[in-house]
């Protein structure tokens, strides 16, 4: 027989959206309960998203778990666009009136909503197996899961499905009742961790005739960098001084730019998607980040679409205790698909400007350079670049959420 825990809202994953959407629940007063696959070691440390836009920034500091974030985290006016050997600054906070990004690792995001959520008295519950959820056609939703190979059971009002693109959730949901738009792209990114100083005080990204390379960073002594690859490449394939003769090929410059070097602490491949799945609903089940889109991270919006979504989200849910009306729930979906499609284009419009494209006649090469080459010296263009990398505000006119 199941213990039963009885609260307003179950979530199932504890990553930024289920952390950040149980503890904006809890600022309006709304009991949930988080449970995750994974131990609370593996989340703090998995290194994934590094860009927060100024809106994520803000909801973080708004809502009282910023501190760490203003200490530690990079504020960047600017990106470098990189092409035909020279780099070409875009002034983002000149562009945009005053709108910046902070490079603060996502990881670092999640042990704050954590440490958060736990001090608060938040219930998160880790290494759970076996997580069903059901009954959220009707009004009384249910997360079955085992913890310690105990029989556990969630009864709630609502589900929020936070449990990123290889979760349960959006699975759960009736065939028929979804409807997938997907591109899958003929590259991934080889991401490094390195104990070396970042070699530019900004995030540089890199059209080389060779495959696109990005260079981040996590800190004044840590950088984060990425080329393009195949998206099953095989790792055993690049020892470390492959990877930094590689990455010093496709940043060079004509007045001789050199990458600082150090150990690589972490490598990875990451395959790339564009992926949306409509409605983000269905009944009492609402997913949220990764569980219902996922983009390719040359726009850096992964992480920040998922903070859109619980936004929304947590004052549907706050709307609807506080009323009774389920109206903004009703329009959680198309309020966020709004914002997410907004984003698919930007991360596709940046990714198929800047990486290469095997095949063709070499067109295709010189339309991005032409693409770039007016993005860099139009100041339309630099704009459109700018507004969107820094993250759209909010709530655009005419539209509350
Ligand atoms: P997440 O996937 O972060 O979290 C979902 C959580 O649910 C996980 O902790 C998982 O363990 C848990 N879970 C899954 N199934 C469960 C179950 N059945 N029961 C309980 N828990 C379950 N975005 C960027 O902007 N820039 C990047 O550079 C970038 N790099 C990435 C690299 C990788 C390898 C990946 C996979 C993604 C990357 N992303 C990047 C995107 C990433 O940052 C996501 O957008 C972000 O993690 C979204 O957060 P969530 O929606 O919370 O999903
Ligand atoms: C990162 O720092 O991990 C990062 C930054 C910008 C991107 C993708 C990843 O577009």
């Amino acid at each position: 027989m199941a213990s039963v825990i009885r609260t307003q809202v179950g979530i199932v994953g504890a990553g930024p959206a289920g952390l950040l959407l149980s503890h904006l629940l809890h600022l309006e007063g709304i009991e949930s309960v988080v449970i995750e696959s994974h131990t609370r070691r593996h989340v703090e440390e998995r290194i994934r998203a590094g860009v927060l836009e100024q809106g994520t920034v803000d909801l973080l500091n708004e809502t009282g778990v910023g501190e760490r974030m203003r200490r530690e985290g990079l504020v960047h006016h600017g990106i470098e666009l990189r092409f035909n050997r020279q780099g070409h600054r875009i002034d983002m906070y000149e562009l945009t009136g005053g709108r910046a990004i902070t490079v603060y690792g996502q990881h670092e995001v999640v042990k704050d909503l954590i440490r958060a959520r736990l001090h608060a008295g938040g219930q998160v519950c880790f290494e759970v197996d076996r997580v069903s959820v059901h009954g959220f056609d009707g009004t009384s939703p249910r997360i079955r899961f085992t913890k310690d190979g105990e029989p556990r059971e969630i009864a709630c009002d609502f589900i929020g499905g936070c449990d990123g693109f290889h979760g349960i959730c959006r699975p759960s949901i009736p065939d028929g009742a979804l409807r997938f738009f997907e591109k899958v792209y003929p590259f991934g990114w080889l991401g490094i961790l390195a104990e070396a100083p970042p070699a530019s005080e900004e995030l540089i990204y890199s059209n080389h005739e060779r495959g696109f390379a990005l260079l981040s960073m996590r800190s004044q002594a840590l950088s984060r960098l990425y080329l393009q690859c195949t998206p099953e490449e095989d790792l055993a394939q690049w020892p470390d001084d492959r990877i930094w003769r590689e990455l010093q090929t496709r940043f060079e410059t004509a007045s001789g730019f050199r990458l600082h070097e150090g150990a690589i602490v972490q490598k990875g491949v990451t395959a790339m998607r564009s992926f949306v799945a409509e409605p983000m609903q269905h009944g009492r089940l609402f997913l949220a980040g990764d569980a219902a889109h996922i983009v390719p991270p040359t726009g850096a919006k992964g992480l920040n679409l998922a903070a859109a979504d619980v936004r929304v989200l947590s004052r549907a849910l706050a709307h609807y205790y506080r009323t009774g009306s389920g109206e903004l729930l009703d329009r959680y979906s198309t309020t966020c698909l709004r914002r997410v499609w907004r984003a698919q284009h930007f991360s596709w419009w940046m990714t198929s400007m800047l990486h290469r494209f095997e095949g063709g006649d070499g067109f295709d090469h010189r339309r991005q350079l032409a693409e770039l080459d007016n993005v860099t010296s139009s100041r339309a263009a630099s704009a459109h670049l700018a507004e969107n990398y820094v993250g759209l505000p909010f709530d655009p006119p005419g539209e509350t959420s």
